[in-house]
């Protein structure tokens, strides 16, 4: 019988994705299935217990590292966990880690995005390049940690289009393609995106690691 959890009468072991995000939660299970590891996925709102991190550090990574490191710590299990952002070179890199919270509320993607559009009205299309940067980190819980990172480039558009995805997506073009991430599918975001590009890079890590 095949328990969950069980497979061919062996445990399977547990990696836990510290992110309470859905849209990432989405992602993350279908990059790490695709790419075959015989893990059991858990996102953290099945450890309601465990609070959230403060994500003090100033950059992708250090943030990253934080949020795997506190749950690994918290729950016993490896775990997963990946900061993520728009990064606009004519605002110098901003949003950057701010991304998330840029009108104010952590979340609240929608005023991020009119926030945004509203500070780039003045600047034309020449100028309009941006990246989405993730980097993805795995901690145990005996401290041993990897981070890696990933980069989509594109330009923003002036008006939102798509409803895929989430956060800036109805604004991002990549490079290469002439629509928006929201309206590209998931799979296509997958295969093009920071997210994507970081996850891949890191399931040999994940592999090396938990064998
Ligand atoms: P967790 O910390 O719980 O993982 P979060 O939404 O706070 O969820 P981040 O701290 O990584 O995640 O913030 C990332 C923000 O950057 C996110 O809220 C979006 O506004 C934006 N962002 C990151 N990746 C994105 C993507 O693939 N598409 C659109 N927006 C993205």
């Amino acid at each position: 019988m095949i328990l969950p959890g069980i497979i061919h009468g062996m445990t399977r072991k547990r990696l836990i994705l510290a992110t309470r995000n859905a849209g990432k939660i989405t992602e993350l299970h279908a990059i790490l299935a695709d790419a075959g590891l015989d893990l059991e996925l858990v996102g953290a709102d099945a450890y309601p217990d465990v609070p959230d991190v403060k994500e003090t550090g100033v950059t992708f990574a250090e943030n990253a590292l934080l949020k795997a490191h506190a749950l690994a710590r918290a729950t016993g299990l490896p775990a997963v966990a990946d900061d993520s952002g728009l990064c606009v070179d004519v605002l110098n890199g901003a949003p950057g880690i701010f991304s998330a919270r840029w009108a104010g509320t952590h979340g609240d993607d929608r005023a991020n995005l009119n926030l945004l559009l509203a500070q780039l009205s003045d600047i034309d299309d020449t100028h309009r390049a941006a990246h989405f940067a993730c980097a993805a980190a795995l901690a145990l819980p005996d401290g041993t940690e990897r981070v890696v990172e990933g980069r989509m480039e594109g330009t923003l558009r002036h008006t939102p289009a798509g409803t895929n995805g989430f956060g800036y997506d109805p604004i991002l073009q990549p490079e290469g393609h002439e629509v928006t991430c929201a309206e590209l599918t998931p799979q296509q975001k997958n295969a093009i995106s920071h997210r994507g590009k970081a996850f891949r890079a890191l399931v040999p890590v994940v592999q090396e690691l938990l064998g």
